[in-house]
């Protein structure tokens, strides 16, 4: 296994965190958002709290300032996504409140710390926001996967980072995760969404006004409880990964470029996957995949082999021991 030695580790404790998400804030430098079951379950307390640096670039040199934010009374906070919600060009986060049935978002003001949070009705515990411009008016919309409703959420950015009242998109049991992508290419945002319960995706094929095609359900490994979109394959088209908390690894399901989903294959991982994250982190211009185990405390990454024959780039590899992939399915 080849590692790269990095100059220099950087390590915040934030107790019980669930949720973490990290953006370089422009002149505030970088903004740490983490969130969780841990401040204060149950006690009414719970609130996202946040660090930012002193210094003025995301240059890796880093100090922080702990700033307490109380963005909401209410409990549990699961997840936090960080985008510039309100156009200013400083990056804002919003908060998914399991317990509360609502998000929280918290303008950024450009120093490092955010205005008070201001926050809007969702669906039965939303478990997880995705962030995209649904309705093409060129403001980032808000989805969440309301994990004890069977719905989607959707909220429509009135412009400034205020949205207006959630619509709500029925879903398969327990959606536990969601993102957004463009599956049929059409420059429509769409949506994918990981239903435990019936251990599968679902497709949301955005029409551009703020409402979706629903495309129906995919199987994947057991209870998929992240999920992600990209091109896996390097064929252009968009393909969704999901890790699964029930089954021991993570599936891959290529698109076809109209929305539609193949058969998934399975990799095999260290047990009960929380979540999963896409990018290159070896440098070579393919995707890859990482994922963490809630069951065994370890990061796999599946590195991505992007050749272009079929069978090969059905391939995702663990970069830490022998390839276990097999596929799934019939
Ligand atoms: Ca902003
Ligand atoms: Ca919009
Ligand atoms: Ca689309
Ligand atoms: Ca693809």
């Amino acid at each position: 296994m080849k590692r790269k030695k990095h100059q220099r580790t950087h390590r915040v404790v934030l107790a019980g965190a669930a949720g973490l998400a990290l953006a370089c804030t422009g002149a505030a430098g970088l903004a740490v958002a983490a969130s969780g079951p841990g401040h204060g379950h149950g006690q009414g307390s719970t609130r996202p709290s946040a660090s930012a640096t002193t210094g003025d670039a995301c240059d890796g040199t880093l100090s922080y300032t702990q700033l307490d934010i109380s963005a909401t009374a209410s409990t549990n906070t699961r997840h936090v996504a960080v985008a510039d919600l309100d156009g200013d060009g400083t990056q804002d986060v919003v908060a998914a409140n399991l317990d509360d049935n609502s998000v929280t978002v918290l303008l950024g003001q450009g120093d490092g710390t955010f205005a008070t949070g201001t926050t809007y009705a969702v669906g039965t515990h939303p478990y997880q926001t995705a962030v995209a411009d649904f309705d093409g008016d060129g403001s980032l919309d808000l989805a969440t996967a309301d994990f004890g409703g069977a719905q989607v959420s959707v909220l429509l950015n009135d412009g400034d980072g205020g949205f207006g009242a959630a619509g709500a998109l029925d879903v398969g049991e327990a959606p536990r995760a969601l993102a957004a992508g463009d599956l049929d290419g059409d420059g429509n945002a769409d949506l994918v969404v990981a239903e435990q319960g019936p251990s599968a995706v679902r497709v949301l094929l955005g029409n551009g006004d703020g409402t979706f095609d629903d495309q129906g359900d995919t199987s994947t490994g057991s209870q998929p409880h992240g999920i992600v979109v990209a091109d896996f394959d390097g064929d252009g088209a968009a393909d969704v990964a999901t890790a699964s908390v029930g089954s021991d690894g993570v599936s891959v399901l290529l698109g076809d470029g109209t929305g539609a989903l193949g058969t998934a294959t399975d990799y095999a991982t260290a047990s009960r996957l929380y979540s999963l994250a896409q990018g290159d982190f070896d440098g070579d211009g393919t995707t890859d995949l990482a994922t963490v185990s809630n069951g065994s405390n370890t990061l796999d990454v599946l590195l991505g082999e992007g050749e272009r024959d079929l069978r090969d780039r059905r391939r995702v590899h663990d970069a830490g021991s022998a390839r276990r992939g097999r596929r799934r399915g019939p």
